[in-house]
């Protein structure tokens, strides 16, 4: 897969920017495979349909989520975790499309992340109103590994605090194609997305989705 860094003008060319120390944003990054990506994630949840999750504490969750690769995070009454298995189907995760893989490792190494190969896909979908409040990942069992997003369809506001709830966060909008690297010293930081707004995008409609590669297992 080829990736151009620098489109043919202004408002398709890639570019790269260090946001804060450890997280690197990458704009239009997928623009040339947006399609690709899309296609792809409907094959997986084909399989394994996105569902709106139960949180520890029994909230219906927004945000309705599925995954492919080995492993998969889900959340319901006991908790939140990393399992082989979709408890919907009760079989394995779909596998990784190789498009998510080669551009995951490709902007993990564009970001300076050599080498990072993830064995899970968290596909979230946004409709209207979905919202995901201020978190930390902390699932995954090496936090020395980076994580890759990629956003697709209508634009969300992102936020980005610091290593306690309480700190001060930071706005940051991600348009479809976008991706974003974190590692480092970045790698805890709680984060979120503020309610999606209403809108129409070409390629996915009323709806943004959100693809997270991580290194779980
Ligand atoms: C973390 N998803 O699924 S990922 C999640 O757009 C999740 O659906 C969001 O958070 C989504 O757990 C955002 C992007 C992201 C970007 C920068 C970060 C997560 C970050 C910086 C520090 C820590
Ligand atoms: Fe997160």
């Amino acid at each position: 897969m080829t990736l151009e860094l620098f489109g043919p003008d202004e408002s398709t060319a890639a570019t790269r920017e260090d946001l804060l120390p450890g997280v690197v944003v990458l704009r239009r990054w997928t623009l040339a495979v947006d399609a690709a990506l899309v296609a792809a994630a409907h094959g997986v949840t084909t399989i394994s349909p996105v569902r709106h999750m139960m949180t520890p504490g029994g909230f219906t969750m927004s945000v309705a989520m599925s995954n492919c690769g080995e492993w998969g995070w889900v959340t319901d009454r006991k908790g939140y975790r990393y399992d082989r298995i979709d408890p919907e189907t009760g079989t394995p995760w779909p596998a990784m499309p190789a498009i998510f893989q080669s551009l995951a490792t490709e902007a993990a190494e564009e970001a300076g992340y050599k080498n990072f190969m993830p064995d899970a896909c968290l596909i979230n979908r946004y409709e209207p109103g979905a919202r995901m409040s201020l978190h930390q990942d902390r699932n995954e069992r090496d936090f020395g590994q980076p994580i890759v997003s990629v956003s697709l369809g209508l634009p969300a506001v992102f936020q980005f605090g610091g290593d306690k709830r309480s700190d001060k966060t930071l706005r940051v909008t991600l348009s479809h194609g976008d991706v974003i690297v974190w590692g480092g010293p970045a790698r805890l930081r709680f984060h979120g997305i503020l309610p999606l707004k209403p809108g129409q995008h070409p390629l996915l409609g009323a709806q943004r989705l959100n693809l997270t590669f991580r290194r779980a297992g």
